[in-house]
């Protein structure tokens, strides 16, 4: 058992390519900071996640959304002032601290970053947003090479 995942372990650390794990941009939901919290309650809710990328006027990474960090943004002193989803916008919301990645890094940060994140967002150097990266797709990767030998 212990050679078998010696072996999964150099496999994967060597051979592993993020780049084939990355969703392109274009197929990821995401909002600009300059929206209104209305818009992106609303592309959360219809696209289903719990939290979606936010990008700049030029398309590079901002911060991320989600529909808890909207629910706050809305709690006044006892209920919740829902006049703040037309007049606050994703900038006034969204967290900037954001786990990112290059797209050359390597399966094994994506891996230790995804412990703790949901998705990775890929980025540039100059912070162009590229895609994420999910801890489905970084989950997956693990089992097809474990199933593989
Ligand atoms: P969550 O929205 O909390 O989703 C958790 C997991 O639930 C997802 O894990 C996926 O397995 C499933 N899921 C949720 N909504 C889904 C949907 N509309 N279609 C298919 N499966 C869905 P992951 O796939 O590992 O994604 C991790 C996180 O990455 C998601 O967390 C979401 O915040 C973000 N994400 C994934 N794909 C995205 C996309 N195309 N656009 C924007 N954000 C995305």
């Amino acid at each position: 058992m212990i050679p078998l995942l010696n072996a999964l372990k150099d496999r994967l650390l060597s051979d592993a390519d993020i780049k084939t794990l990355i969703i392109p941009a274009d197929k990821v939901a995401h909002v600009q900071v300059g929206n209104p919290l209305e818009h992106a309650l609303l592309v959360l809710i219809k696209s289903g996640y719990t939290a979606i990328p936010v990008l700049d006027e030029s398309f590079r990474l901002s911060g991320l959304i989600s529909k808890s960090l909207i629910l706050d943004s809305l709690l006044g002193v006892e209920n919740f002032e829902m006049d703040r989803l037309a007049e606050q916008s994703v900038r006034d919301a969204m967290n900037e601290d954001v786990p990112r990645i290059l797209p050359d890094a390597t399966f094994s940060k994506a891996l230790s970053l995804s412990i703790n994140h949901p998705f990775l967002c890929v980025v540039d150097q100059h912070r162009s947003f590229i895609g994420i990266l999910t801890r489905r797709s970084i989950l997956g990767l693990i089992s097809k090479y474990l199933h593989q030998h």
